[in-house]
Protein backbone atom coordinates (compact mmCIF):
# COMPACT_ATOMS: atom_id res chain seq x y z
CA UNK A 1 0.00 0.00 0.00
CA UNK A 2 1.03 3.85 0.02
CA UNK A 3 2.50 3.93 3.18
CA UNK A 4 4.73 0.88 2.71
CA UNK A 5 6.14 2.34 0.21
CA UNK A 6 6.83 4.97 1.74
CA UNK A 7 8.56 3.49 4.75
CA UNK A 8 10.50 1.10 2.36
CA UNK A 9 11.76 4.40 0.78
CA UNK A 10 12.78 5.67 3.98
CA UNK A 11 14.63 2.15 5.25
CA UNK A 12 16.33 2.31 2.25
CA UNK A 13 17.48 5.83 2.50
CA UNK A 14 18.68 5.55 5.67
CA UNK A 15 20.95 3.56 5.28
CA UNK A 16 23.44 5.63 3.79
CA UNK A 17 22.53 8.08 6.79
CA UNK A 18 22.95 5.25 9.20
CA UNK A 19 23.64 5.72 12.71
CA UNK A 20 26.35 4.38 14.79
CA UNK A 21 25.53 1.65 16.67
CA UNK A 22 24.87 2.82 20.78
CA UNK A 23 25.40 6.22 20.24
CA UNK A 24 22.99 8.53 22.15
CA UNK A 25 22.41 12.37 21.70
CA UNK A 26 20.38 14.51 23.92
CA UNK A 27 18.08 17.07 22.63
CA UNK A 28 19.38 20.05 23.99
CA UNK A 29 18.94 24.04 25.05
CA UNK A 30 18.13 24.29 21.12
CA UNK A 31 17.76 21.22 19.88
CA UNK A 32 20.94 18.47 18.93
CA UNK A 33 24.42 20.02 18.94
CA UNK A 34 28.17 18.15 19.01
CA UNK A 35 31.03 17.65 16.62
CA UNK A 36 29.49 17.78 12.86
CA UNK A 37 30.99 13.94 12.73
CA UNK A 38 28.01 12.31 14.68
CA UNK A 39 25.19 14.44 12.98
CA UNK A 40 24.85 12.50 9.60
CA UNK A 41 21.97 10.52 11.18
CA UNK A 42 20.28 12.89 13.05
CA UNK A 43 20.36 15.43 10.23
CA UNK A 44 18.41 12.46 8.57
CA UNK A 45 15.48 12.11 10.55
CA UNK A 46 15.01 15.67 11.76
CA UNK A 47 14.80 15.58 8.18
CA UNK A 48 11.81 12.21 8.92
CA UNK A 49 10.43 14.67 11.54
CA UNK A 50 9.94 17.57 10.13
CA UNK A 51 8.14 16.06 7.40
CA UNK A 52 5.65 14.50 9.86
CA UNK A 53 5.80 17.84 11.75
CA UNK A 54 4.52 19.20 8.72
CA UNK A 55 1.93 16.64 7.86
CA UNK A 56 0.35 17.25 11.17
CA UNK A 57 0.43 20.86 11.42
CA UNK A 58 -0.71 21.03 7.61
CA UNK A 59 2.39 24.08 7.37
CA UNK A 60 5.61 24.48 6.71
CA UNK A 61 8.62 23.88 9.29
CA UNK A 62 11.79 24.74 9.36
CA UNK A 63 15.36 23.02 9.60
CA UNK A 64 18.35 25.37 10.53
CA UNK A 65 21.49 23.55 10.29
CA UNK A 66 23.73 25.28 12.61
CA UNK A 67 25.60 25.30 16.17
CA UNK A 68 25.88 28.50 16.90
CA UNK A 69 28.00 30.00 19.10
CA UNK A 70 30.17 26.22 19.17
CA UNK A 71 33.64 25.84 17.78
CA UNK A 72 33.34 25.47 13.91
CA UNK A 73 34.37 21.34 14.14
CA UNK A 74 30.31 21.14 15.59
CA UNK A 75 27.22 21.42 14.44
CA UNK A 76 23.68 20.91 15.16
CA UNK A 77 19.85 21.19 14.20
CA UNK A 78 17.19 24.03 15.41
CA UNK A 79 13.58 23.19 14.05
CA UNK A 80 11.04 25.67 13.66
CA UNK A 81 6.78 25.68 14.42
CA UNK A 82 4.86 26.65 11.87
CA UNK A 83 4.57 30.60 13.39
CA UNK A 84 8.46 30.48 13.40
CA UNK A 85 8.72 29.82 17.04
CA UNK A 86 11.25 26.84 18.45
CA UNK A 87 9.30 23.37 17.84
CA UNK A 88 7.11 22.50 20.56
CA UNK A 89 8.62 20.54 23.53
CA UNK A 90 6.44 17.47 23.18
CA UNK A 91 8.16 17.20 19.72
CA UNK A 92 11.66 17.05 21.56
CA UNK A 93 10.66 13.78 22.83
CA UNK A 94 9.87 12.56 19.19
CA UNK A 95 13.08 13.97 18.04
CA UNK A 96 15.47 12.15 20.90
CA UNK A 97 13.32 9.17 20.05
CA UNK A 98 14.11 9.03 16.36
CA UNK A 99 17.84 10.07 16.86
CA UNK A 100 18.63 7.68 19.17
CA UNK A 101 16.58 4.64 17.42
CA UNK A 102 19.29 2.03 16.63
CA UNK A 103 19.32 1.43 12.66
CA UNK A 104 16.96 -1.13 12.84
CA UNK A 105 14.25 0.00 15.17
CA UNK A 106 14.03 3.21 12.61
CA UNK A 107 10.67 2.26 11.18
CA UNK A 108 9.17 1.18 14.53
CA UNK A 109 10.08 4.44 16.12
CA UNK A 110 8.98 6.75 12.89
CA UNK A 111 5.61 4.64 13.29
CA UNK A 112 5.18 4.96 16.67
CA UNK A 113 5.18 8.91 16.12
CA UNK A 114 3.00 8.59 13.43
CA UNK A 115 0.48 6.63 15.13
CA UNK A 116 0.59 8.78 18.78
CA UNK A 117 -0.04 11.48 16.83
CA UNK A 118 -2.80 10.16 14.46
CA UNK A 119 -1.01 12.02 11.32
CA UNK A 120 -2.61 11.59 8.00
CA UNK A 121 0.46 10.59 5.95
CA UNK A 122 -1.20 11.44 2.70
CA UNK A 123 -1.11 14.81 3.66
CA UNK A 124 1.54 17.13 1.88
CA UNK A 125 5.00 18.10 2.94
CA UNK A 126 6.60 21.48 2.80
CA UNK A 127 9.82 22.00 4.84
CA UNK A 128 12.07 25.02 4.45
CA UNK A 129 16.29 24.57 5.40
CA UNK A 130 18.83 26.83 6.01
CA UNK A 131 22.37 26.17 6.93
CA UNK A 132 25.19 28.23 8.55
CA UNK A 133 28.65 28.85 7.01
CA UNK A 134 30.09 25.97 8.37
CA UNK A 135 32.58 23.39 6.21
CA UNK A 136 30.27 21.05 7.18
CA UNK A 137 26.75 22.19 7.05
CA UNK A 138 26.68 21.55 3.38
CA UNK A 139 26.73 17.68 3.60
CA UNK A 140 24.41 17.83 6.48
CA UNK A 141 21.55 19.95 4.75
CA UNK A 142 21.59 17.37 2.04
CA UNK A 143 20.87 15.13 4.71
CA UNK A 144 18.05 16.79 5.88
CA UNK A 145 16.67 17.13 2.49
CA UNK A 146 17.29 13.28 1.88
CA UNK A 147 15.16 12.87 5.25
CA UNK A 148 12.13 15.01 3.79
CA UNK A 149 12.15 13.73 0.51
CA UNK A 150 12.36 9.71 1.52
CA UNK A 151 8.68 11.07 3.04
CA UNK A 152 7.80 12.53 -0.27
CA UNK A 153 7.81 16.15 1.11
CA UNK A 154 9.23 18.58 -0.44
CA UNK A 155 12.11 20.71 1.08
CA UNK A 156 12.83 24.45 0.04
CA UNK A 157 16.83 24.82 0.52
CA UNK A 158 17.13 28.30 1.38
CA UNK A 159 21.38 27.60 1.49
CA UNK A 160 23.33 30.24 3.71
CA UNK A 161 20.85 31.95 5.91
CA UNK A 162 20.70 33.07 9.41
CA UNK A 163 18.60 31.35 11.57
CA UNK A 164 16.32 34.21 12.53
CA UNK A 165 16.00 35.01 8.76
CA UNK A 166 14.94 31.05 8.25
CA UNK A 167 12.20 31.57 11.36
CA UNK A 168 10.99 34.90 9.81
CA UNK A 169 10.49 32.73 6.22
CA UNK A 170 8.87 30.32 8.10
CA UNK A 171 6.02 32.86 9.56
CA UNK A 172 5.93 34.68 6.30
CA UNK A 173 5.13 31.20 4.62
CA UNK A 174 2.51 30.20 7.29
CA UNK A 175 0.65 33.22 7.41
CA UNK A 176 0.57 33.88 3.64
CA UNK A 177 2.40 36.93 3.69
CA UNK A 178 1.10 38.35 6.26
CA UNK A 179 4.13 38.67 8.53
CA UNK A 180 6.20 39.78 5.08
CA UNK A 181 7.40 38.29 1.90
CA UNK A 182 9.32 34.80 2.59
CA UNK A 183 12.39 35.61 1.03
CA UNK A 184 15.68 37.07 1.68
CA UNK A 185 14.97 40.27 -0.13
CA UNK A 186 11.79 40.39 1.58
CA UNK A 187 13.25 39.93 5.29
CA UNK A 188 15.63 42.97 4.00
CA UNK A 189 12.68 45.15 2.75
CA UNK A 190 10.71 44.59 5.86
CA UNK A 191 13.26 45.93 7.94
CA UNK A 192 14.62 48.40 6.79
CA UNK A 193 12.13 50.64 5.53
CA UNK A 194 10.45 49.90 9.43
CA UNK A 195 14.39 51.18 10.17
CA UNK A 196 14.25 54.11 7.32
CA UNK A 197 10.82 55.09 8.83
CA UNK A 198 12.02 55.21 12.79
CA UNK A 199 15.05 56.94 12.04
CA UNK A 200 13.28 60.05 10.11
CA UNK A 201 12.72 60.68 13.85
CA UNK A 202 16.45 61.72 14.36
CA UNK A 203 17.46 63.86 11.61
CA UNK A 204 20.70 65.62 11.29
CA UNK A 205 22.29 62.92 12.43
CA UNK A 206 26.42 62.55 11.20
CA UNK A 207 27.85 60.05 9.84
CA UNK A 208 30.01 59.50 13.07
CA UNK A 209 26.64 59.21 15.07
CA UNK A 210 25.23 56.77 11.48
CA UNK A 211 28.81 55.25 12.39
CA UNK A 212 28.59 51.51 14.18
CA UNK A 213 31.81 48.58 14.31
CA UNK A 214 30.67 45.30 13.45
CA UNK A 215 32.25 41.66 14.55
CA UNK A 216 30.59 39.48 11.92
CA UNK A 217 31.93 36.37 13.98
CA UNK A 218 33.59 35.23 11.20
CA UNK A 219 29.94 33.82 10.40
CA UNK A 220 26.86 34.31 8.31
CA UNK A 221 26.11 37.18 10.11
CA UNK A 222 28.96 38.85 8.20
CA UNK A 223 27.92 37.92 4.92
CA UNK A 224 24.28 38.45 5.17
CA UNK A 225 25.14 42.26 7.14
CA UNK A 226 26.95 43.13 3.65
CA UNK A 227 23.76 42.12 1.76
CA UNK A 228 21.61 44.06 3.62
CA UNK A 229 23.42 46.98 4.09
CA UNK A 230 22.56 48.35 0.16
CA UNK A 231 18.87 48.43 1.57
CA UNK A 232 19.58 50.34 4.67
CA UNK A 233 20.59 53.57 2.18
CA UNK A 234 23.88 54.86 4.57
CA UNK A 235 21.36 55.15 7.61
CA UNK A 236 23.32 52.99 9.01
CA UNK A 237 27.57 53.03 8.08
CA UNK A 238 28.75 49.80 8.82
CA UNK A 239 32.96 48.46 9.21
CA UNK A 240 32.70 45.24 9.42
CA UNK A 241 35.68 42.98 11.22
CA UNK A 242 35.90 39.54 11.14
CA UNK A 243 34.01 38.88 7.92
CA UNK A 244 34.95 35.26 6.93
CA UNK A 245 37.59 36.29 4.52
CA UNK A 246 40.67 35.02 6.63
CA UNK A 247 39.46 33.75 10.42
CA UNK A 248 37.89 31.03 11.87
CA UNK A 249 34.21 30.75 12.75
CA UNK A 250 33.58 32.08 16.61
CA UNK A 251 37.17 32.53 17.00
CA UNK A 252 38.22 34.51 19.64
CA UNK A 253 35.51 36.68 18.05
CA UNK A 254 31.94 36.91 17.91
CA UNK A 255 28.87 37.49 21.03
CA UNK A 256 29.79 34.57 23.12
CA UNK A 257 33.27 35.28 23.21
CA UNK A 258 33.04 38.69 23.97
CA UNK A 259 30.71 38.05 26.45
CA UNK A 260 31.79 35.23 28.46
CA UNK A 261 35.72 36.91 28.05
CA UNK A 262 34.40 40.12 29.01
CA UNK A 263 36.88 41.37 26.54
CA UNK A 264 36.49 43.19 22.57
CA UNK A 265 36.97 40.28 19.96
CA UNK A 266 40.30 39.87 17.83
CA UNK A 267 40.60 41.83 14.82
CA UNK A 268 38.66 44.48 15.55
CA UNK A 269 39.96 48.63 15.74
CA UNK A 270 38.34 50.43 18.21
CA UNK A 271 38.86 53.95 19.21
CA UNK A 272 37.19 55.46 22.14
CA UNK A 273 33.77 55.75 22.54
CA UNK A 274 33.00 53.88 19.41
CA UNK A 275 30.24 51.83 19.16
CA UNK A 276 30.30 48.27 18.64
CA UNK A 277 28.49 45.02 18.21
CA UNK A 278 29.59 41.33 18.11
CA UNK A 279 27.37 38.97 16.56
CA UNK A 280 27.31 35.26 16.93
CA UNK A 281 27.83 32.06 14.83
CA UNK A 282 24.39 32.25 13.37
CA UNK A 283 23.43 35.81 14.19
CA UNK A 284 20.66 35.31 16.94
CA UNK A 285 22.31 36.69 19.23
CA UNK A 286 24.34 40.47 19.53
CA UNK A 287 26.13 42.33 22.17
CA UNK A 288 26.97 46.00 22.08
CA UNK A 289 30.73 47.66 23.72
CA UNK A 290 32.91 50.16 24.05
CA UNK A 291 36.30 51.63 24.89
CA UNK A 292 36.01 54.60 27.18
CA UNK A 293 38.59 57.35 26.63
CA UNK A 294 41.05 55.05 29.76
CA UNK A 295 41.08 52.37 27.74
CA UNK A 296 38.58 50.25 29.86
CA UNK A 297 36.05 47.86 28.16
CA UNK A 298 32.55 48.49 28.62
CA UNK A 299 30.29 45.64 27.84
CA UNK A 300 26.29 46.52 27.00
CA UNK A 301 25.25 42.33 27.09
CA UNK A 302 21.40 41.30 26.34
CA UNK A 303 20.30 42.99 30.35
CA UNK A 304 21.42 46.58 29.07
CA UNK A 305 19.74 45.98 25.37
CA UNK A 306 16.65 44.71 26.92
CA UNK A 307 16.63 48.09 29.68
CA UNK A 308 17.20 50.35 26.43
CA UNK A 309 14.25 48.43 24.44
CA UNK A 310 11.75 48.61 26.96
CA UNK A 311 12.23 51.88 28.15
CA UNK A 312 11.83 53.49 24.89
CA UNK A 313 8.56 50.63 24.63
CA UNK A 314 7.26 52.33 27.85
CA UNK A 315 7.98 55.81 26.96
CA UNK A 316 6.10 55.53 23.56
CA UNK A 317 3.26 53.85 24.63
CA UNK A 318 2.87 56.61 27.70
CA UNK A 319 2.73 59.27 24.95
CA UNK A 320 0.29 57.31 23.41
CA UNK A 321 -1.95 57.08 25.95
CA UNK A 322 -2.01 53.35 25.71
CA UNK A 323 -2.94 50.84 28.74
CA UNK A 324 -0.25 48.08 27.94
CA UNK A 325 1.72 45.88 29.68
CA UNK A 326 5.53 45.87 29.35
CA UNK A 327 7.48 42.69 30.94
CA UNK A 328 10.59 41.92 30.57
CA UNK A 329 11.61 38.06 30.62
CA UNK A 330 15.23 36.80 32.17
CA UNK A 331 16.71 34.01 33.22
CA UNK A 332 19.37 33.09 35.84
CA UNK A 333 22.70 34.72 34.59
CA UNK A 334 21.01 38.31 34.38
CA UNK A 335 22.66 40.64 35.88
CA UNK A 336 21.50 41.65 39.50
CA UNK A 337 21.63 45.47 38.77
CA UNK A 338 19.64 44.89 35.92
CA UNK A 339 16.76 42.78 37.77
CA UNK A 340 16.96 45.62 40.22
CA UNK A 341 17.10 48.55 38.02
CA UNK A 342 13.83 47.12 35.61
CA UNK A 343 11.78 46.47 39.20
CA UNK A 344 12.32 48.61 41.19
CA UNK A 345 13.34 52.16 38.81
CA UNK A 346 10.93 51.16 35.58
CA UNK A 347 8.12 49.43 37.46
CA UNK A 348 7.84 46.76 35.20
CA UNK A 349 7.28 42.96 35.81
CA UNK A 350 10.35 40.76 35.36
CA UNK A 351 10.36 37.13 34.58
CA UNK A 352 13.01 34.87 35.37
CA UNK A 353 12.61 31.50 33.80
CA UNK A 354 15.24 28.36 32.75
CA UNK A 355 17.62 29.07 29.86
CA UNK A 356 16.90 28.50 26.24
CA UNK A 357 14.72 30.60 23.64
CA UNK A 358 11.79 28.45 23.94
CA UNK A 359 11.81 29.49 27.78
CA UNK A 360 11.75 32.91 27.28
CA UNK A 361 9.62 33.01 24.39
CA UNK A 362 6.75 31.05 25.74
CA UNK A 363 6.94 33.48 29.14
CA UNK A 364 6.33 36.39 26.72
CA UNK A 365 3.66 35.47 25.42
CA UNK A 366 2.11 36.50 28.93
CA UNK A 367 1.87 39.88 28.21
CA UNK A 368 1.09 42.74 25.53
CA UNK A 369 4.08 43.22 25.39
CA UNK A 370 6.85 40.62 26.71
CA UNK A 371 10.09 41.78 26.04
CA UNK A 372 12.56 39.26 26.58
CA UNK A 373 16.91 38.37 26.60
CA UNK A 374 18.87 36.59 27.83
CA UNK A 375 22.21 38.20 29.47
CA UNK A 376 24.55 36.40 26.36
CA UNK A 377 22.83 38.51 24.10
CA UNK A 378 19.77 36.05 22.26
CA UNK A 379 16.20 38.18 22.59
CA UNK A 380 13.49 39.91 20.69
CA UNK A 381 9.95 41.34 21.48
CA UNK A 382 6.72 39.79 21.51
CA UNK A 383 3.46 42.17 20.63
CA UNK A 384 0.00 40.42 21.52
CA UNK A 385 -2.20 40.37 19.02
CA UNK A 386 -4.44 42.83 20.91
CA UNK A 387 -1.45 45.42 21.33
CA UNK A 388 -0.78 45.38 17.88
CA UNK A 389 -4.10 46.13 16.94
CA UNK A 390 -4.56 48.91 19.89
CA UNK A 391 -1.74 50.03 18.21
CA UNK A 392 -2.58 50.56 14.76
CA UNK A 393 -6.33 51.78 15.44
CA UNK A 394 -4.53 54.65 17.54
CA UNK A 395 -2.48 55.47 14.80
CA UNK A 396 -5.31 55.77 12.55
CA UNK A 397 -7.44 57.44 14.40
CA UNK A 398 -8.86 61.01 13.22
CA UNK A 399 -9.50 62.19 16.54
CA UNK A 400 -6.25 61.35 18.41
CA UNK A 401 -4.09 64.11 18.85
CA UNK A 402 -0.63 64.62 16.49
CA UNK A 403 1.81 63.61 19.53
CA UNK A 404 -0.59 60.50 20.31
CA UNK A 405 -0.45 59.24 16.59
CA UNK A 406 3.39 60.51 15.95
CA UNK A 407 3.81 57.81 19.19
CA UNK A 408 1.75 55.31 17.19
CA UNK A 409 3.38 55.06 13.80
CA UNK A 410 6.86 55.18 16.17
CA UNK A 411 5.49 51.86 17.61
CA UNK A 412 4.06 50.27 14.29
CA UNK A 413 7.83 51.02 12.81
CA UNK A 414 9.16 49.52 16.12
CA UNK A 415 7.02 46.80 15.54
CA UNK A 416 7.46 45.94 11.75
CA UNK A 417 11.43 46.26 12.73
CA UNK A 418 11.50 43.52 14.79
CA UNK A 419 11.39 39.92 14.41
CA UNK A 420 9.06 38.36 16.26
CA UNK A 421 9.82 34.61 15.68
CA UNK A 422 13.27 34.47 17.78
CA UNK A 423 16.12 36.70 18.49
CA UNK A 424 17.71 38.01 15.86
CA UNK A 425 20.90 40.17 15.71
CA UNK A 426 20.48 42.08 12.25
CA UNK A 427 16.92 43.25 13.58
CA UNK A 428 18.41 43.91 17.30
CA UNK A 429 21.06 45.58 16.18
CA UNK A 430 18.94 48.00 13.65
CA UNK A 431 16.17 48.27 16.53
CA UNK A 432 19.55 49.11 18.68
CA UNK A 433 20.50 52.03 16.77
CA UNK A 434 17.15 53.19 15.84
CA UNK A 435 16.45 53.68 19.97
CA UNK A 436 19.89 55.28 20.23
CA UNK A 437 19.11 57.56 17.02
CA UNK A 438 15.61 58.88 18.13
CA UNK A 439 16.75 58.67 21.82
CA UNK A 440 19.55 60.73 21.45
CA UNK A 441 21.82 58.94 23.56
CA UNK A 442 25.00 57.86 23.15
CA UNK A 443 26.73 54.20 23.88
CA UNK A 444 28.31 55.54 27.40
CA UNK A 445 24.69 57.80 28.18
CA UNK A 446 23.17 54.52 27.44
CA UNK A 447 25.15 52.16 29.29
CA UNK A 448 25.29 54.93 32.30
CA UNK A 449 21.15 53.78 32.72
CA UNK A 450 22.25 51.37 35.41
CA UNK A 451 26.06 49.61 36.81
CA UNK A 452 26.34 46.00 36.36
CA UNK A 453 27.18 43.84 39.55
CA UNK A 454 30.85 42.70 38.52
CA UNK A 455 30.50 38.87 37.59
CA UNK A 456 32.11 35.79 35.77
CA UNK A 457 31.20 33.17 34.06
CA UNK A 458 33.26 29.91 34.21
CA UNK A 459 33.36 25.95 32.78
CA UNK A 460 33.80 23.12 34.33
CA UNK A 461 34.50 19.28 32.79
CA UNK A 462 32.73 16.56 34.33
CA UNK A 463 32.36 13.02 34.01
CA UNK A 464 28.67 13.22 33.18
CA UNK A 465 27.05 16.75 33.45
CA UNK A 466 23.18 15.07 33.80
CA UNK A 467 24.31 14.28 37.22
CA UNK A 468 23.77 18.05 38.35
CA UNK A 469 19.78 19.02 38.35
CA UNK A 470 18.46 22.03 39.49
CA UNK A 471 15.57 23.93 39.94
CA UNK A 472 14.13 27.25 40.71
CA UNK A 473 14.93 28.66 37.42
CA UNK A 474 18.31 26.77 37.83
CA UNK A 475 18.90 29.15 40.68
CA UNK A 476 19.43 26.18 43.02
CA UNK A 477 21.13 23.08 42.17
CA UNK A 478 18.96 19.78 44.16
CA UNK A 479 21.70 17.35 43.05
CA UNK A 480 24.35 16.05 43.54
CA UNK A 481 23.71 15.76 47.52
CA UNK A 482 25.93 18.87 48.68
CA UNK A 483 26.58 21.18 45.97
CA UNK A 484 23.71 23.28 46.52
CA UNK A 485 24.65 23.57 50.13
CA UNK A 486 28.74 23.95 49.48
CA UNK A 487 27.30 26.50 47.14
CA UNK A 488 25.62 28.82 49.82
CA UNK A 489 28.21 29.05 52.20
CA UNK A 490 30.57 30.33 49.62
CA UNK A 491 28.32 32.85 48.46
CA UNK A 492 27.93 33.81 52.43
CA UNK A 493 31.35 35.18 52.04
CA UNK A 494 31.41 37.72 49.75
CA UNK A 495 29.13 41.01 49.61
CA UNK A 496 26.43 41.36 47.28
CA UNK A 497 26.91 37.89 45.69
CA UNK A 498 25.18 35.37 44.10
CA UNK A 499 26.12 32.00 41.99
CA UNK A 500 24.60 29.25 40.64
CA UNK A 501 25.54 26.34 38.58
CA UNK A 502 24.05 23.61 35.65
CA UNK A 503 24.68 21.50 32.76
CA UNK A 504 25.16 23.73 29.83
CA UNK A 505 22.55 22.06 26.59
CA UNK A 506 25.12 23.21 23.73
CA UNK A 507 28.60 22.11 25.26
CA UNK A 508 29.77 19.00 27.23
CA UNK A 509 30.47 21.56 30.28
CA UNK A 510 28.68 22.59 33.82
CA UNK A 511 28.59 26.65 33.78
CA UNK A 512 29.28 28.53 36.71
CA UNK A 513 27.88 31.89 36.96
CA UNK A 514 28.67 33.83 39.99
CA UNK A 515 28.55 38.00 40.94
CA UNK A 516 29.64 40.10 44.07
CA UNK A 517 30.26 43.48 45.04
CA UNK A 518 33.98 43.51 43.05
CA UNK A 519 35.85 41.95 40.41
CA UNK A 520 38.22 40.50 42.49
CA UNK A 521 35.08 38.77 44.31
CA UNK A 522 33.10 37.71 41.49
CA UNK A 523 36.66 35.86 40.01
CA UNK A 524 37.45 33.98 43.99
CA UNK A 525 33.63 32.86 43.96
CA UNK A 526 33.27 31.69 40.52
CA UNK A 527 36.57 29.99 41.10
CA UNK A 528 35.33 28.69 44.56
CA UNK A 529 32.16 27.39 42.85
CA UNK A 530 34.13 25.70 40.36
CA UNK A 531 36.20 23.77 42.74
CA UNK A 532 33.16 22.64 44.35
CA UNK A 533 31.33 21.24 41.11
CA UNK A 534 34.84 19.71 40.37
CA UNK A 535 34.80 17.86 43.70
CA UNK A 536 31.35 17.09 44.16
CA UNK A 537 29.86 16.26 40.55
CA UNK A 538 32.66 13.98 39.36
CA UNK A 539 35.63 16.83 37.38
CA UNK A 540 37.86 15.44 35.06
CA UNK A 541 41.23 16.81 34.05
CA UNK A 542 43.09 18.67 36.32
CA UNK A 543 41.08 20.83 39.44
CA UNK A 544 40.37 24.21 38.33
CA UNK A 545 43.06 26.96 38.85
CA UNK A 546 42.31 30.16 40.49
CA UNK A 547 41.28 32.31 37.70
C1 LIG B 1 21.64 28.44 22.57
C2 LIG B 1 20.25 28.78 23.04
C3 LIG B 1 20.30 29.89 24.06
C4 LIG B 1 21.25 29.51 25.19
C5 LIG B 1 22.62 29.09 24.65
C6 LIG B 1 23.51 28.51 25.71
O1 LIG B 1 22.19 29.58 21.95
O2 LIG B 1 19.47 29.17 21.93
O3 LIG B 1 19.01 30.09 24.55
O4 LIG B 1 21.42 30.58 26.06
O5 LIG B 1 22.45 28.09 23.66
O6 LIG B 1 22.88 27.39 26.27
P1 LIG B 1 23.62 26.43 27.28
O7 LIG B 1 24.06 27.31 28.41
O8 LIG B 1 22.57 25.44 27.68
O9 LIG B 1 24.79 25.83 26.58
P2 LIG B 1 22.97 29.48 20.58
O10 LIG B 1 23.14 30.91 20.19
O11 LIG B 1 24.26 28.75 20.83
O12 LIG B 1 22.04 28.71 19.69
Amino acid sequence: DYRMTQFEKVSQRSVQHSKPAGLVLQYGTAGFRTNAKQLDHIMFRMGLLAALRSKKTKSTIGVMVTASHNPEEDNGVKLIDPMGEMVTPAWEEYATLLANAEQEGLLAALKDVIETEAINMSQDVSVFIGKDTRPSSEGLSQAVLDGVSSLGGHGHDYGLVTTPQLHFMVRCQNTQGCYGTATVDGYYQKLSKAYIQLTKHAPNRTDDQKHLLVDGANGIGALKLREMEPFLQKELQVSLFNDGSSGKLNFQCGADYVKVQQRPPQGVQMSAGERCCSFDGDADRIVYYYNDSAGQFHLLDGDKIATLISTFLKELLNQAGLDLQVAVVQTAYANGSSTNYLEETMKVTVRCVKTGVKHLHHAAQEFDIGVYFEANGHGTVLFSKAAEEAIQQLALDPNANDEKKSAARLLENTVNLINQTVGDALSDMLLIEAVLAIKGLTIQQWDAIYTDLPSRQLKVKVADRRVIDTTDAERRAVSPAGLQEAIDALVKKYKMSRAFVRPSGTEDVVRVYAEADTQENADALAHEVSVAVYRIAGGVGEEPKPF
